[in-house]
């Protein structure tokens, strides 16, 4: 059912561009081709696009190797084809349970006091694909993440501008997409305390204008928790007391309470909502082969819904003994962190690592995932092939 193909990432952003339709024209016009510094090779720059409609690509795992996701190589999930909001009408509307309901242009969003964070955007079925038994739904790998720096307004300074009243527990929030006939629309909320406290709603990413793709001209953050927050091209927000209802609140989005044997389904109401992602780590950069006696560096990247990772080690007897691999120095409250480690094949075969993570909470990245019926958050040890010659 699904076709699974390589874009180049300009193919891919072109395909993408196709699909939402036009690019509004003052967007389109500022638009200059990036300039390629992050050293990843331009061998590396591609998408896996894992379905026809709607745009949903996933980044290679050998094209992560940088702190920073270049927005070229972003992963992209879209329920459908965006119909991409035109500047000249677009507005975010502030209603609900506060004191001055208010309309904002994005000339006033910019004018509040600007933040910048840092951090993974990881959609909650990264890894569905390796699930077993299989699961319906886009077969993601281990590319539906990035770590990207978003730039734009605190969702706390804008929603103070309207006076949120005691009785709002819940931010409801609306893009501006459009379901097919019949399907349901993805509306969504989440808690007002987690998206007071550290959500930003972003219109720029890694220094450029927000990427139509990725919810121009304003999208949510949400730092440490999983992609179907992140609510993109965002024209209404309404703080309430109760959670929003629909298909994406109250069937989809949501992990067992207590996940039993693999391939055993829960209600609704045995669920809760996918909120912080699981610790995870991943290798990136690994050599197809290495010779026995000299040693080789692998790469990877490890995140937590926690704010920071405080260790990774990485196994060369399947799981038996581990070694605690390099981490890089540059991090941020819930960014990844890049990790290396040297190996020094001791016989020819083919060699196994495996990497393991820990967060700055304790949480240790499992063995194996826990199986649940959409396939979220897969986080089970990732392992690294390497042939070694005498
Ligand atoms: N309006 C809108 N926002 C959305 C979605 C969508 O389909 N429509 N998809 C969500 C999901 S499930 C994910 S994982 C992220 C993906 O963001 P990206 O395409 O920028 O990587 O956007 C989220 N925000
Ligand atoms: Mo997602």
């Amino acid at each position: 059912m699904n076709r699974r193909q390589f874009l180049s990432a300009t193919a891919a952003a072109a395909a993408i561009a196709r699909a939402g339709g036009i690019a509004s024209g003052a967007q389109a016009a500022a638009k200059k081709p990036t300039p390629v510094s992050d050293g990843i090779p331009p061998s590396r720059r591609r998408l896996l696009q894992l379905n026809g409609y709607a745009a949903n690509a996933e980044t290679p795992l050998d094209a992560l190797t940088t702190y920073i996701t270049p927005n070229d190589l972003f992963f992209v999930r879209s329920h459908w084809i965006p119909a991409y909001p035109s500047l000249k009408t677009w507005s975010l509307v502030v209603d609900g349970e506060v004191e001055r309901p208010r309309e904002w242009k994005l000339a006033d969003i910019k004018a509040l006091p600007r933040t910048t964070v840092t951090c993974v955007l990881q959609c909650s079925g990264n890894g569905r694909a390796l699930h077993r038994p299989a699961i319906p739904g886009v077969q993601w790998r281990y590319g539906a993440v990035g770590n990207a720096r978003w730039t734009g307004v605190r969702v706390k300074d804008l929603l103070a501008r309207s006076g949120v009243r005691a009785g709002a527990k819940h931010l409801h929030t609306f893009g501006s997409d459009k379901p097919p006939e019949k399907v349901p629309p993805f509306h969504r909320s989440l808690e007002l305390e987690k998206v007071l406290e550290d959500g930003v709603l972003a219109f720029e990413m890694n220094g450029e204008t927000l990427p139509q793709p990725h919810g121009a001209p304003l999208r949510l953050i949400v730092p440490g928790w999983t992609g179907n927050h992140w609510m993109k091209w965002i024209t209404h927000l309404s703080p309430q007391p109760e959670p929003q209802k629909g298909f994406y609140m109250d069937t989809a989005y949501r992990y067992p309470d207590k996940p039993g044997e693999p391939g055993v389904a829960f209600k609704p109401d045995e669920m809760h909502p996918v909120t912080e992602l699981f610790v995870k780590s991943c290798f990136t950069d690994v050599p197809a082969s290495a010779k026995v006696g000299s040693s080789v560096s692998v790469r990877g990247f490890a995140f937590s819904g926690a704010p920071d990772v405080s260790r990774v080690e990485v196994s060369e007897d399947q799981g038996q003994t581990w070694k605690d691999a390099v981490l890089d120095n540059q991090h941020d409250p819930w960014a990844w962190r890049l990790f290396t480690h040297r190996f020094t094949p001791s016989a020819p075969g083919p060699a196994t690592l495996l990497a393991r993570a820990t967060d700055s909470r304790g949480a240790v990245q499992p063995k194996e995932a826990v199986w649940n019926q959409s396939g979220y958050l897969h986080n089970g040890w990732h392992a690294a092939e390497i042939a070694v010659t005498a």
